[in-house]
C-alpha cells in the first residue's frame, strides 16, 4: 500500500513538475523530517522549514478530517473519570453491546475512523488478550467470551469506518495489583514477541525480539494481538496523561514503534512524532496551527515526546531554534459530553450540534484533525442526545459543504477542481487569485487548501476581498492555510472574489478554493454572575488560556439577535423574556437561548450557587504573594489561589455569610499552569468556624489536561455556614494547592 502511495506520489509530482510552474517551487526534496545545520541562516530554516511535508499515512489521517473517540470501561459504570486499577472487572456489568448503533451514528456525522479505549488507565481490556484476567474475559458479558473490539471491527466494515486503538501506557491494574508489571523492576533481557501461549496460536506469524522489562514486554504482546487479529488499525493512540507512576517505569517506545510499522504499516501513532496533542481537552483550537514544528533531536529517535501547549509553537522565532524541522499534524480531541466517559442521562451536558459543528469548522478548516469522543452508555449503546447531535452535526457538515459556489467560476481550473493532486504555484509575496461568477453568488464560508503533500505549507498570510459597488472590499484576513484553512465572515453577494497571498515561507502550492453558504445560526451564548450575583448573558468566548480575556467567537458571524431567557428553571422560549441588562439573581438556574427571527439557538444552562457577596476567608493554610485564598471566590476564574509549595495537603475555610442548604459544591481549577490540581480532598464543615469535623472526601480524575469545572455531590444535603475545603493530593504529585473558583451548590427548593 505504501508502495503504491508512493508511486502515486512520484507521478503526482511528475505531473506537478509537467505542469511548468512559474516559480521554482521545490528547490530542495521534500521530507517529513529536514534538520537544520548549524550554518543554515534564519531565511534558510524558513526554506526548509516549506519542504516539509506530511508522509502518505499523515496525509491520509488528515484527510480523514472527522474522527471519533470512544471510552468505554469500567468507568461507564463506576461514573469516575478515571478508575484506580484496583476494580473488581464485574463492575463492567454490560448486558447488550448495540457497536452498529455506534457506527450508524458516527458515519452519519461524517466521521472516517473510530478510536476505541480498549484499554484506559486502570488497566482494564476491552478484548480477549492472553495476557491479563483483568477486563472483559472476567465479566459475565457473553460468558467473558464478549469482545467489545471484535465487535466493533465488524460493524466499522459494514460501515466503512477505520479502526484504531487507545491502549493506555499508564497502567494502574499493573501497578496496584502485588504481581503487576508496571514498574516491576525486572530486568531487562532479550524477549521474543509475541510470547506463545498455550492453545492459543496467532495466525501471523512475524516475530520480534527486543531487550525489554516485563511491563514494556506485556504492552508489546498486547499490540501484537490488537494489530494482527482486528483487521487494519489505522491509529494507535498513546495518551501522555498518568495518574500514578511507580519503580521508575519507562517505556520502550522505540520498540513499540518498530512492531507497529512492521504490523499496521497504514497506521499513524498519536502522541508521538505522527500526530500530537493539540495541548487542550476542551475543544479550543489555536488561531494559527502550524504543522511543521521544531525540535531539539532526530523524532525518528526520541523515546519520549513532551507534551507541546504552548499557543505558539511553529512561528519563524520558533523554528529558528530547531535542530529538526518534523511534519507533526495535531488532533483537537474533547467530548460530546461532560467528562470522557458516560455518567448519565440527566447531569452529564451534551454539547450541542451548534457547539459540535463550531469546533469542526476551526479545528478541520485551522489544519488539524477533529478527534469527538461519543461514550456509549450502560446499554452499550450511544444516548439519544448524542445520536441526534451526531446526525444533526452530520447534515449540517454535508448542506454546508457539498455545494460549492465556485465550482463553475472563471479562473485558474486547477484550485477549482477537488483533485488535489492539481494546483496553483504563487509567487512568495503579494500574489492573487481572482475567480469570478456569471452570476453573484452569497456566501460566508470560504474553503482554502495548500498542496502540503508534495509542497508543504507554506502560507503565512493571506487576505479576502469581494468585488462590491465597483472597488475591492476586504471581506477577511488570516494566518496560514496548510492542509484547509476555512474563512468565516458575515455573508456577502459578489461576482468576484479574490484572495490575496500576502506572505508566504516560499511559492505557495493551492490546491483548492471554494465558497460555501452556511445557514447562519443564532450565536452561542455563556451566563456568568459577578461577585454581587449581577448576572450577565452574551456570546460565548474561547475559554482557554492561550486566549486569557477570551475572544468572542460567534458574535461577529450572525446577524442581529436577541437573547431570551428563564430563572425558574423552564426551558426559553421565543416567548420567554428578552435580556437586556445584566441583573441581580441570588441563585436559581439560568437558561438563555438566542434568537434570530424565529430561530431559536441552542440553549445554554447555569446552575448558580451561593451568592459570594458576603463569603469571608477565615483561614488559608498558607497563600503565595499575590495569590491569596480571596481569589477563590471572587466571581473571576482567571484569578486563583495559590498555597505555598510544601506538601499535599492546604486548605481554604470559608465563611458563606449565613447559614445554607448545600447539595455539592464545584471546583473549578486555574488554567494559566499545570500545577496545583487537587485531585484528592475532604470537606469539613464548623458550627463555629474553629473546630472542623470532616464531611466526606472528593475526587476528580485527568484534571492537568482538563481543567474545567468539576461538581461532587454530597451524600446528602448539608446546612452549614462555615466550611472549609482540604487537599490531599494533589496531581500528578504536585506539592502547591490551586482554587481558581469554588462553588457551593444549594439544594432545590
Ligand atoms: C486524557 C486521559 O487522562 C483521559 O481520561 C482521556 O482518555 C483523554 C483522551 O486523555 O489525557
Amino acid at each position: 500500500m505504501n508502495k503504491l502511495f508512493q508511486c502515486l506520489a512520484l507521478v503526482v509530482f511528475l505531473t506537478a513538475c509537467s505542469q511548468k510552474p512559474k516559480f521554482d517551487a521545490l528547490v530542495m526534496p521534500v521530507s517529513s523530517t529536514i534538520p537544520v545545520n548549524d550554518t543554515d541562516s534564519k531565511d534558510s530554516i524558513i526554506l526548509k522549514a516549506a519542504h516539509v511535508v506530511p508522509t502518505p499515512n499523515q496525509y491520509e489521517a488528515l484527510k480523514n478530517e472527522f474522527i471519533a473517540f470512544i471510552h468505554f470501561g469500567p468507568n461507564t459504570f463506576t461514573r469516575m473519570e478515571w478508575g484506580n486499577g484496583m476494580e473488581d472487572p464485574k463492575v463492567f456489568n454490560l448486558k447488550n453491546l448495540d457497536t452498529d448503533q455506534w457506527c450508524k451514528a458516527m458515519s452519519d456525522a461524517g466521521m472516517k475512523k473510530v478510536i476505541l479505549t480498549v484499554k484506559h488507565h486502570d488497566g482494564f481490556v476491552l478484548w480477549q488478550s492472553r495476557y491479563t484476567d483483568h477486563g472483559i474475559m472476567s465479566t459475565p458479558f457473553q460468558d467473558g467470551k464478549g469482545d467489545v473490539l471484535r465487535e466493533l471491527s465488524e460493524s466499522c466494515k459494514k460501515y466503512g469506518l477505520k479502526l484504531g486503538v487507545y491502549l493506555s501506557p499508564a497502567d494502574l491494574f499493573q501497578i496496584e495489583n502485588e504481581e503487576g508489571l508496571y514498574g516491576n523492576l525486572s530486568e531487562y533481557t532479550e524477549r521474543t514477541i509475541p510470547r506463545p501461549v498455550e492453545g492459543r496460536p496467532f495466525e501471523n506469524k512475524t516475530t520480534f525480539t527486543f531487550k525489554v522489562d516485563d511491563y514494556n514486554e506485556y504492552f508489546l504482546n498486547q499490540l501484537f494481538e490488537l494489530l494482527t487479529e482486528y483487521g487494519p488499525i489505522h491509529e494507535v493512540w498513546f495518551d501522555g496523561a498518568h495518574p500514578k507512576r511507580k519503580g521508575g517505569q519507562t517505556y520502550n517506545y522505540l520498540a513499540w514503534k518498530e512492531l507497529i510499522r512492521t504490523l499496521a504499516p497504514e497506521t499513524v501513532i498519536f502522541g508521538k512524532e505522527d500526530i500530537r496533542w493539540c495541548g487542550n481537552e476542551a475543544g479550543d483550537t489555536r488561531d494559527t496551527e502550524w504543522n511543521v514544528i521544531p525540535y531539539l533531536e532526530d523524532p525518528a529517535n526520541l523515546n519520549k515526546f513532551e507534551d507541546i501547549t504552548a499557543e505558539d509553537i511553529g512561528s519563524r522565532e520558533k523554528l529558528y531554534n530547531a535542530k529538526f524541522l518534523h511534519y507533526q499534524q495535531a488532533e483537537i480531541n474533547t467530548s460530546i459530553r461532560e467528562g470522557w466517559f458516560y455518567r448519565d442521562d440527566t447531569d452529564q451536558k451534551v454539547r450541542s450540534t451548534d457547539d459540535v459543528f463550531d469546533i469542526y469548522e476551526r479545528s478541520v478548516g485551522g489544519n488539524a484533525t477533529f478527534l469527538l469522543n461519543i461514550p456509549p452508555n450502560r446499554e452499550g449503546k450511544f444516548s439519544p442526545e448524542d445520536v441526534r447531535v451526531l446526525e444533526e452535526v452530520g447534515q449540517r457538515i454535508r448542506e454546508t459543504y457539498s455545494n460549492n459556489l465556485l465550482a463553475d467560476a472563471k479562473g485558474p481550473k486547477n484550485i477549482l477542481d477537488a483533485n488535489d493532486a492539481l494546483f496553483e504555484v504563487l509567487d512568495k509575496e503579494n500574489a492573487e487569485l481572482v475567480l469570478s461568477t456569471k452570476a453573484p453568488i452569497t456566501f460566508n464560508r470560504l474553503v482554502l487548501q495548500e498542496a502540503i503533500a508534495t509542497h508543504g505549507e507554506r502560507v503565512e498570510q493571506h487576505a479576502l476581498d469581494a468585488w462590491i459597488n465597483n472597488e475591492w472590499q476586504e471581506i477577511a484576513v488570516s494566518t496560514n492555510i496548510g492542509y484547509k484553512r476555512i474563512l468565516r465572515f458575515p455573508e456577502v453577494t459578489t461576482n468576484k472574489v479574490r484572495v490575496r497571498f500576502l506572505q508566504s515561507r516560499w511559492y505557495p502550492a493551492i490546491s483548492f478554493v471554494g465558497a460555501y453558504y452556511y445557514n447562519t445560526r443564532p450565536p452561542q451564548l455563556a451566563i456568568e454572575r459577578d461577585v454581587n450575583g449581577m448576572v450577565s448573558i452574551a456570546p460565548k468566548k474561547e475559554d482557554f488560556g492561550w486566549k486569557p480575556h477570551g475572544q468572542d467567537i460567534s458574535a461577529n458571524l450572525n446577524g442581529d439577535y436577541i437573547i431570551r431567557y428563564t430563572t425558574d428553571g423552564s426551558m426559553p422560549t421565543a416567548n420567554s423574556p428578552i435580556y437586556e441588562d445584566p441583573f441581580s439573581l441570588a441563585a436559581g438556574e439560568v437558561k438563555a437561548v438566542a434568537q434570530i427571527n424565529d430561530q431559536l439557538g441552542a440553549v445554554v444552562e447555569r446552575e448558580l450557587g451561593v451568592m459570594k457577596k458576603d463569603w469571608k476567608l477565615l483561614q488559608q493554610s498558607s497563600a503565595q504573594s499575590g495569590r491569596e485564598g480571596a481569589a477563590a471566590f471572587d466571581a473571576d476564574p482567571t484569578t486563583y489561589w495559590q498555597s505555598a509549595s510544601n506538601n499535599q495537603n492546604h486548605y481554604l475555610s470559608l465563611d458563606l455569610g449565613a447559614e445554607y442548604a448545600l447539595k455539592g459544591f464545584t471546583y473549578t481549577p486555574q488554567k494559566a499552569h499545570r500545577d496545583g490540581m487537587i485531585e484528592k480532598g475532604v470537606l469539613k464543615i464548623s458550627a463555629d468556624g474553629k473546630s472542623w469535623k470532616t464531611l466526606e472526601s472528593f475526587e476528580f480524575g485527568n484534571l492537568i489536561n482538563d481543567p474545567t469545572t468539576r461538581k461532587h455531590v454530597f451524600k446528602s444535603v448539608v446546612n452549614t455556614r462555615y466550611i472549609r475545603i482540604e487537599s490531599r493530593e494533589i496531581a500528578g504529585g504536585g506539592k502547591v494547592a490551586t482554587i481558581a473558583e469554588v462553588d457551593f451548590l444549594l439544594e432545590e427548593k
